[in-house]
């Protein structure tokens, strides 16, 4: 594994694809609570949305079974208006994490689920996309338990609520209301309008996060202060999303790549079904038409829009380059070259950093920043095999598997010394770990 320096733990040579699955194994199941995965058992004790589908993805390898389990267990957080929330809570743990149901009181809300508390905000549509790849792991098992029957109309519901509810721009694309939504927290693409957001919350600033991660390595008092005010801004106004001038509206190409993505995967999951299929078709070619506009090419990948001024983000992030993923997206010899260029993989790294590694405020240990994250480099390398590039795609998995076996299953790492950071035992990278481990010629 080529790299600029080493980083890796003194067993590395002991480590088998056998043995990083076992290892991750043991991290999925100790992460398990009864119905899903917890991300992380200290830092994040709740249930996550994009999470869960990364971790089901894993998980059919290991049960199937699990997997739906992990995918009911979301659907039943979801709201009558269709939204997957991008947490369920445990009740139990509402002081581990902030900011909490107390903070949601999600029950009370009209239009939210009567019994189950959950947050009002979203996270990116990774689901249908992980739930035909769950179907297509033991589609006899899947039929068996009816999972593509009662995963579709849930899936269905998830998809126009992004359509009536989050076209805030009229391009056609997702809004997310607050970075928290995108996943890539405290990526430079926010910056710009996060400057506008106020930084007097009236919510106590409580940091349950920092007994688990290294301060340094997580968003800032002052990011936190914003995050807080924006989201007392949109629960405040029911969650409603139609408040006339909320002050943050971003169009994020990862959020709307993984939304067309997963509109084709209904369209499996609709034809497997004997449904009619062409409508989730139309609107994955239509998303995929609508996120041309993001593309810029003198940075070679896609931006974010600000959808209060319509002006482009002009960042090289690693938002901007799963586009690659989208099946016969014209622009992917643009972003073959900026992945295999000298701000991204041609910088020497060993997983894709998340942030242009040529940029001044590039910082390899801090959050969504610039250090590599496992479904980032476990998506490109997906990418890399639907372009036929077999080969790229088997050296990233094999650095996916190594350096998450030999490091206790960290959160994200170093792109280029591979060095840990964040929490550890983190179950996203454990599944998608096992997945990469798992010999593809004998599926
Ligand atoms: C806020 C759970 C989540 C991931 C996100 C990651 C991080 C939460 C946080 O952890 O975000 O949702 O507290 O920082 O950024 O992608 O879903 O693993």
């Amino acid at each position: 594994m080529a790299g600029r320096d080493g980083g890796l733990a003194d067993d590395i040579d002991m480590i088998t694809p056998a043995v990083a699955t076992a290892r991750a194994t043991a991290v999925l199941e100790a992460n398990w609570r009864r119905s899903h995965t917890l991300p992380a058992s200290g830092l994040y004790p709740h249930q996550w949305s994009w999470d869960s589908s990364f971790i089901a993805v894993g998980l059919s390898l290991l049960s199937p079974r699990r997997a739906g389990q992990e995918m009911d267990a979301l659907f039943a957080g979801q709201w009558p208006d269709g939204r997957l929330p991008q947490i369920i809570f445990d009740p139990h743990r509402d002081e581990d994490y902030a900011p909490g149901a107390a903070f949601w009181q999600s029950t009370s809300l009209e239009g939210a689920p009567a019994k189950v508390e959950t947050a009002g905000f979203v996270q990116p549509p990774n689901h249908a996309w992980a739930v035909w790849k769950i179907h297509q792991a033991d589609p006899g098992e899947s039929r068996r338990r009816a999972f593509l029957e009662r995963s579709y109309p849930k899936l269905l519901a998830w998809h126009n609520y992004l359509v009536e509810r989050r076209n805030r721009g009229g391009s056609g694309l997702a809004c997310i209301v607050h970075p928290w939504e995108s996943g890539t927290d405290n990526s430079p693409l926010w910056d710009s309008a996060m400057q506008r957001i106020p930084t007097d919350c009236r919510t106590p600033l409580h940091r349950p996060d920092l007994q688990h991660a290294d301060a340094g390595e997580r968003p800032s008092q002052k990011e936190y202060a914003k995050y807080f005010w924006l989201a007392e801004r949109y629960r405040d106004h029911r969650c409603d999303d139609v408040d006339p001038n909320y002050p943050f509206l971003l169009e994020d190409p990862l959020f709307n790549t993984l939304w067309a993505l997963s509109e084709y995967a209904l369209a499996d999951i609709a034809q497997d079904l004997g449904f009619p299929s062409s409508v989730h078709v139309q609107r994955a070619q239509s998303l995929v038409a609508a996120l041309d506009e993001l593309f810029i090419p003198e940075l070679g990948c896609y931006a974010a829009r600000d959808a209060t001024d319509g002006t482009l983000v002009r960042k090289a992030t690693i938002n901007g380059l799963i586009p690659l993923l989208l099946p016969g997206n014209s622009r992917a010899g643009n972003l073959l070259d900026t992945l295999t260029g000298p701000r991204f993989m041609g910088s020497g790294a060993v997983m894709v950093p998340s942030y242009d590694a040529t940029a001044s405020d590039h910082d390899p240990a801090l959050y969504w920043r610039g250090p590599a994250w496992f479904n980032m480099s476990w998506m490109i390398a997906e990418a890399l095999d639907g372009l036929g590039r077999t080969d790229e795609a088997k050296a990233l998995r094999n650095n996916i598997w190594l350096l998450a076996a030999s490091h206790d299953f960290p959160e994200y790492v170093d792109p280029w010394t591979g060095a840990a950071h964040g929490t550890r035992k983190f179950s996203w990278t454990a599944a998608l770990a096992l997945e990469a481990a798992t010999d593809r010629s004998m599926q």
